[in-house]
């Protein structure tokens, strides 16, 4: 993953120029270009060698250079003269929430702070807080930045900051005075990773709503309380702490608000140009002629004044949303007619197929396909070719006792590590429906791992290719897989890809999907459950599939069955 490690390179750039007082525009340059490099979902080897490397956005000659110099060499010689200008362990001192370039370069040169050791000599010494710029609340920022630093592991996953999110709102929502309350931020932008939790509460009494915010049951510590804001720290349920911020407004101003903190930032920036352009002003407070509102009260009447139809925030990313191709309706929860990836107590699920099928029409579902692991999958006690045969015949006897869903007979076969499968054809075609996946050997060479892939989507019975990238969110990297060669594959056999919905995959993730979609490939979003209770993981895949800009058409299981059924029929009678 060459781009992401330009990302990471590029970012680092622009802080240590901005540490030794660079041109912002210069600095910016660096910004644009590490973003680019994070966006990127096409191979930039390949790219450099067409020469398509100066066609990315942000990306002039002399940046193309340094990537290119990269890619020839692992290193670029202006990062190695940018860390050689700075003490070696000051760059970790960025990574500490509250620190941001300035301030470092301002403790570093007024203070001798070169590492965290000193950092905390001049924060209780008292220097740090006279410095100009800095103060006492900044200073307690950093000081619980680090201790926070200590003990976090980072970015929280969307499914384990959901459900805390939700259980904030719904106590302020309890709160007396407040009208309102929604979550805003990364989250209802349905980001896959969440810094921290924003909340925002409509009142007319900050400062109650604030001290009800930080005497929630749910703060763990308080890190700030105001009249209008206050921040907590809120437990996982893997026990691992959250920052969650509480933001009070008048009725006049929630919609800008909302707006605001729903963020993306970049997302803010472009939306404030065009009210400038204008001659107006946009901020958390509303949209402004002079001092006359023109909106604010309400999200959606900032974006019509300013001509725009309204954004869903899953899109406000700055990736082309403010294009007219970009406004089309999106998919939602509703459109979901079933859920065709799951185990069962067969493998390693928890519940048996007829458990399974209930919960799934309780979801208002009118299909399920059981899809339980494969002979080699023995970690997941996969199924034997005759544990499966068995498993074939039991299913299609469960059918027969259901009246308002159909339970497709399926399995999910793993990818061997030559692109084999795991069963003959004989049981796939026995299966309505197949999902391949690959369990093993994930750390194969790009070229290995691509065309194993590539030749289990040319079975005809294989309908779907399962969590594709194989990535755990903060856990695992992803396989270096060539994503622009399966996206091809799957168009030209007519194999579906998977949105896998589970909290710890989101496998493929937004760009992915978006890089999909474009390419008319046809997406399936699955929960992947082992449990009843991980069926309702479908509105995380619902999510990120909006982020990527899906429309109910791109995705298989919102056909009714007869269609789906047709859908798959096709690859087979082509084959
Ligand atoms: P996160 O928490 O890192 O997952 O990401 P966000 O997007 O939730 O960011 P956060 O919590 O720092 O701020 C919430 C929103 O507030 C952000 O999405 C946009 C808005 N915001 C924050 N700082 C700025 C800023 O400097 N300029 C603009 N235009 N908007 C900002
Ligand atoms: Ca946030
Ligand atoms: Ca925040
Ligand atoms: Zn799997």
């Amino acid at each position: 993953m060459k781009s992401r490690e330009l990302y990471a390179i590029f970012e680092q750039m622009a802080d240590l120029m901005e540490i030794q007082g660079e041109q912002s525009f210069r600095v910016n340059s660096y910004r644009r270009a590490a973003r680019t490099m994070k966006e990127l979902t096409t191979d930039i080897d390949e790219l450099a060698k067409t020469g398509g490397i100066v066609e990315l956005p942000g990306i002039g000659k002399g940046m193309a250079g340094k990537i290119e110099e990269y890619l020839a060499s692992g290193k670029i010689a202006a990062h190695q003269e940018l860390l050689q200008a700075v003490p070696p362990e000051l760059p970790a001192l960025l990574e500490v929430p509250g620190l941001g370039p300035k301030k470092v370069a301002l403790a570093w040169k007024e203070l001798g702070v070169v590492d965290v050791t000193t950092l905390k000599s001049a924060i209780d010494s008292g220097k740090l807080a006279k410095l100009k710029g800095l103060g006492e609340k900044s200073v307690l920022q950093i000081s619980e930045g680090l201790s926070f630093a200590e003990k976090s592991t980072g970015r929280t996953p969307l499914g384990l900051a959901m459900p805390l999110a939700e259980e904030l709102v719904a106590a302020m929502r309890a709160v007396k005075g407040v009208r309102r309350a929604e979550y805003c931020g990364s989250l209802r932008r349905g980001a896959e990773t969440i810094g921290d939790v924003d909340i925002l509460c409509e009142s007319d009494d900050g400062a109650a709503v604030v001290k009800a915010f930080t005497s929630l049951p749910q703060a763990k510590k308080v890190l700030a309380s105001g009249t209008t804001k206050g921040s907590i720290l809120v437990e996982r349920r893997d026990g691992v702490q959250v920052q969650a911020d509480c933001r009070v407004v008048p009725k006049a101003s929630f919609g800008a608000a909302l707006q605001y903190f729903t963020g993306s930032k970049e997302h803010n920036v472009r939306l404030r140009e065009m009210a400038v352009k204008r001659k107006w002003k946009l901020n958390e407070w509303g949209l402004f002629d002079g001092d006359k509102p023109l909106a604010g009260e309400d999200e959606a009447d900032i974006y019509k004044k300013l001509g725009l139809s309204y954004i869903p925030p899953e899109q406000r990313e700055d990736r082309g949303e403010f294009e007219p191709e970009a406004h089309t309706t999106l998919i939602t929860l509703d459109d979901i007619r079933g859920d065709l990836h799951m185990h069962t107590d067969a493998s390693d699920g928890t519940c048996d197929a007829r458990t399974m099928a209930r919960a799934a029409q309780e979801r208002g579902y009118e299909y399920i396909a059981v899809t339980d692991h494969s002979k080699s999958s023995a970690i997941a006690n996969g199924l034997s070719i005759d544990r499966m045969w068995k498993q074939i015949e039991r299913i299609r006897e469960l059918n027969k006792t259901l009246k308002a869903i159909t339970v497709l007979v399926g399995c999910e076969c793993d990818i061997l590590s030559d692109g084999k499968l795991d069963y003959p054809d004989q049981i796939l075609a026995a299966c309505d429906f197949v999902v391949a996946s690959v369990h093993s050997a994930l750390r194969q060479d790009r070229k290995k791992v691509t065309s194993r892939v590539l030749k289990a989507m040319e079975n005809p019975f294989v309908t779907l290719l399962g969590h594709p990238t194989g990535r755990l969110i903060n856990k695992r990297e992803a396989m270096d897989l060539d994503m622009t060669a399966v996206i091809a594959k799957a168009v030209e056999t007519g194999t579906a890809l998977e949105l896998n919905a589970a909290w710890q995959r989101l496998d493929l993730c937004d760009l992915h999907v978006r890089q999909a979609r474009d390419a008319g490939v046809m997406l399936c979003i699955d929960t992947d459950s082992h449990s009843t209770a991980q069926l309702d993981q479908m509105r995380l895949g619902i999510l990120t599939a909006r982020r990527g800009w899906l429309r109910k058409q791109d995705v298989l299981n919102t056909r009714p069955l007869p269609d789906l059924r047709k859908w798959i029929q096709k690859k087979r009678e082509k084959a």
